[in-house]
């Protein structure tokens, strides 16, 4: 026998076969032996560790509960994508190149409101969004500019995109095109996860029966022409981030993940084509131990019940790959050096579960570049990466998988008993549990059962300002607007005409499928089309939302869950003190019930949990509260609180579009002869912004981590000042 063969035969006899085998398969015929590591101590560090009653239970095979390849990061650690993207196409730019030249193994693209709702940079609409929590795209020539210097053909880009995907995917594929890639050489992941958005992150623009036949031309189209795509990155991330707690996540988001499936099987494409290019994105939050488990229970359940639904051959259907992203909302604005701490522990529960691709977070330019090193340092110091599933066959791991699984079984059989995920969702339930679970959290928080270090414990005594990036709003919307005006300039109207109008045509057409990538009429296909001429992003969402029309969703609070938190409510000196209060104001009070407090989120900006869960808390504090619509410009919620009759509006601000949107509310109450409804606001607002706001008329501001107890006193206080009947 040759030596490979020898050298084969011994590491078959040191593993299980069937996993050394899918080893040397993975290793290109390298023999899986060459994995293992010698330490400083003289121990054999093996690439897998197995209980040999259980031969199958190795990463890489059927359930995949220990991971989706077999040698697992011994042969490739996950890849190391931060998502950033900020004020214009070129400083996004810049920082990409300077990060890849630092580390960074893949790009993630944040996107700027503006662009997640269809409008271009221009539009009245978005004064305050532009440029501010991500990059402003308005036509293919913004994408050239974006990803200038970068070879398409090798890097591969994940772009967070769910309202306005057609046109975004399309301008990626034209600037690769003009950069000379093809379409079948991308590598890479679209967002695309519409679901998710009807539930929390609300960047949707259109209603969810026609925002899922765009999936499924999208799912049709790159299953033809671009098989080395992720057609979409369905996330729990922003479930957990809007309050759900792990087992919810995972079961949400998996029970998305067969309505996508369904939805292509339906729309004629064979499950085989599409479930190997789907993809995964969890939350990695505090909860260790649960965290690593629920990727691990994410693989099981996923590979289960595709298999039993679909039935698919290609085995690869099955298998469940995930991004990963530490968790944003467990982070704190006070003492915020901790979150380095917080974001490496996150990290660790992360690749302990064994994701494909992670994102740290961090807090400013400095940190940005801990975050990275926090990930190559696990990767090339720690040794972490040498063995596979280190977790596996712990009697606590593998109990804690079981019991999620189990768990999240039941959620998906609630789903599936309400007719599947859109069905659930338009029910409002699925948003119900999340939102029920936001508040019960925040008040486990305020009542002081979770400890949060340097929040509701061992809190400092003077914070240390932290220097905020500041964007120039104003100048990036002035320099979008020029550029929207050259690519009119130069284009041939006729041809821009036309590619409209077929996308509008396609629009309504409803009674055959335009999935397959070669169908005229796909979505995508069009959409490319309407890139190559110069349409801009908000003449192409435009075009379907004549006749589609703009999804508008319905604000609600949730009654009980907050006040269930403090234990015997009787006992809780501060809850019932403020529940008191707020109860004699309201009945002393001229208008008496009919004098609700506003709750409301300016811009373009859909993360609502903390308007949402401030809201929820209200209530139960004895509030009237009316939650406002999203997306509302700021004269539109002056009318809205003035038709209502309100005292007061809480304005909730995440999107760094305070300063431009919270005076122009006043104005508006003002110009109204409404000026004594008091303005409050919350959300993130850096405290080196406060005496502006003061200035410009709000009462009081309520920073991350403020007791929703408070926030009633406070603005009770702000409205008797205000002497408003
Ligand atoms: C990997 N490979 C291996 C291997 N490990 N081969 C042999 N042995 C191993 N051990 C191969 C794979 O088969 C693949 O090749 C290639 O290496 C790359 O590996 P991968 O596992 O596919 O990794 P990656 O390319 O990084 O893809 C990871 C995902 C992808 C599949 C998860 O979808 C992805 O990158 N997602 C990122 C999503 C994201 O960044 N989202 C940001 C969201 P082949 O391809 O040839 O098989 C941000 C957000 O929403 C923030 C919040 C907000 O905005 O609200």
């Amino acid at each position: 026998r040759s030596h490979a063969q020898v050298t084969l035969a011994r590491s078959l006899a040191s593993y299980p076969p069937k996993w050394a085998e899918a080893a040397a398969k993975e290793l290109k015929g390298k023999t899986p032996d060459k994995l293992e590591r010698q330490t400083a101590e003289g121990i054999t560090l093996k690439p897998l560790y197995t209980d040999p009653a259980k031969p199958d239970d190795v990463p890489g095979e059927f359930p995949f509960t220990r991971g989706p390849y077999a040698t697992m990061y011994t042969a490739r650690p996950w890849t190391i994508r931060q998502y950033a993207g900020f004020s214009t196409a070129e400083e996004s730019n810049a920082f990409y190149r300077r990060n890849l030249a630092m580390g960074q193994q893949g790009l993630s693209v944040a996107f700027d409101l503006a662009t997640h709702r269809g409008y271009d940079s221009d539009h009245p609409r978005v004064t305050g969004d532009v440029g501010m929590a991500g990059v402003p795209i308005d036509t293919v020539e913004d994408m050239k500019v974006l990803f200038s210097g970068i070879p398409l053909e090798k890097m591969s880009v994940s772009m967070t995109m769910n309202g306005a995907v057609l046109p975004v995917l399309a301008y990626y594929i034209v600037a690769a095109e003009e950069q000379g890639v093809k379409q079948e050489q991308l590598q890479g992941t679209i967002q695309n996860d519409i679901l998710k958005e009807f539930m929390v992150r609300n960047t949707f623009i259109y209603p969810p029966t026609p925002s899922m036949r765009a999936i499924g031309d999208i799912f049709g189209y790159t299953a033809d022409y671009m098989p080395k795509y992720n057609s979409i990155s369905i996330s729990g991330y922003h479930m957990q981030e809007a309050g759900a707690d792990s087992k919810l996540e995972l079961a949400l988001t998996i029970a998305d993940g067969l309505e996508y499936i369904k939805t292509a099987v339906d729309a004629g494409l064979p499950v085989d084509k599409v479930a190997p290019r789907l993809s995964f994105f969890f939350c990695i939050g505090m909860n260790f131990y649960m965290e690593i488990a629920k990727l691990r229970a994410a693989r099981y359940v996923w590979a289960n019940m595709v298999k039993d639904r679909f039935k698919p051959k290609n085995a690869k259907s099955l298998v469940l790959r995930t991004h990963c992203q530490t968790s944003g909302y467990s982070l704190t604005e006070q003492d915020p050096y901790n979150n380095i701490i917080r974001t490496t522990i996150e990290a660790m529960s992360a690749v302990m579960g064994g994701t494909q691709s992670l994102h740290t977070n961090s807090f400013d330019e400095f940190s940005a570049r801990l975050a990275r090193n926090t990930q190559l340092i696990i990767q090339e110091e720690t040794q972490i990466c040498n063995v596979a599933d280190p977790w596996g066959g712990s009697y606590m791991m593998e109990e804690l998988t079981q019991e999620l699984i189990k768990g999240a079984m039941d959620i998906i059989k609630e789903a599936d008993a309400a007719g599947g995920m859109t069905k659930y969702i338009e029910s409002g339930r699925a948003k119900l549990r999340i939102e029920e679970a936001a508040t019960r959290k925040q008040g486990r928080i305020d009542s002081g059962k979770e400890v949060i270090v340097g929040v509701n414990k061992y809190r400092l005594e003077k914070e240390n300002p932290i220097e905020v990036l500041h964007v120039d709003n104003t100048a990036v919307r002035i320099s979008q607007t020029k550029g929207i005006e050259a690519v009119k300039a130069s284009r041939d109207p006729k041809k821009v005409e036309e590619c409209l109008a077929k996308l509008t045509e396609s629009a309504s057409i409803t009674n055959e499928s335009t999935a397959k990538g070669s169908h005229p009429m796909n979505l995508l296909r069009l959409s490319i089309e309407a890139a190559r001429a110069r349409c801009t992003l908000g003449e192409i969402s435009s075009a379907l939302e004549a006749v589609w029309g703009r999804h508008h969703p319905r604000g609600s609070v949730v009654h009980g869950a907050y006040g269930a938190s403090y234990d015997s409510k009787g006992q809780d000196a501060e809850y019932e003190q403020v529940l008191s209060e707020v109860c004699i104001a309201m009945l002393t009070c001229e208008h008496s019930f009919n004098s609700p407090l506003c709750v409301c989120m300016q811009t373009q900006d859909g993360h609502d949990r903390g308007g949402k869960v401030v809201a929820s808390g209200l209530a139960d504090l004895g509030y009237d509260v009316d939650v406002g619509p999203l997306f509302q410009t700021p004269e539109e919620v002056a009318q809205q609180a003035i038709d209502a009759d309100v005292h007061a509006i809480g304005v909730s601000s995440l999107a760094a579009g305070h300063k431009t949107l919270v005076p122009a509310l006043i104005k508006a109450l003002k110009d109204a002869g409404a000026g004594d409804i008091a303005v409050v606001a919350g959300g993130v607002i850096p405290p080196a912004d406060y005496d502006f706001l003061y200035q410009a008329g709000v009462k009081c501001i309520f920073g991350p981590g403020t007791k929703v107890t408070k926030s009633a006193l406070d603005t009770l206080r702000a409205i008797e000042k205000t002497g408003r009947k």
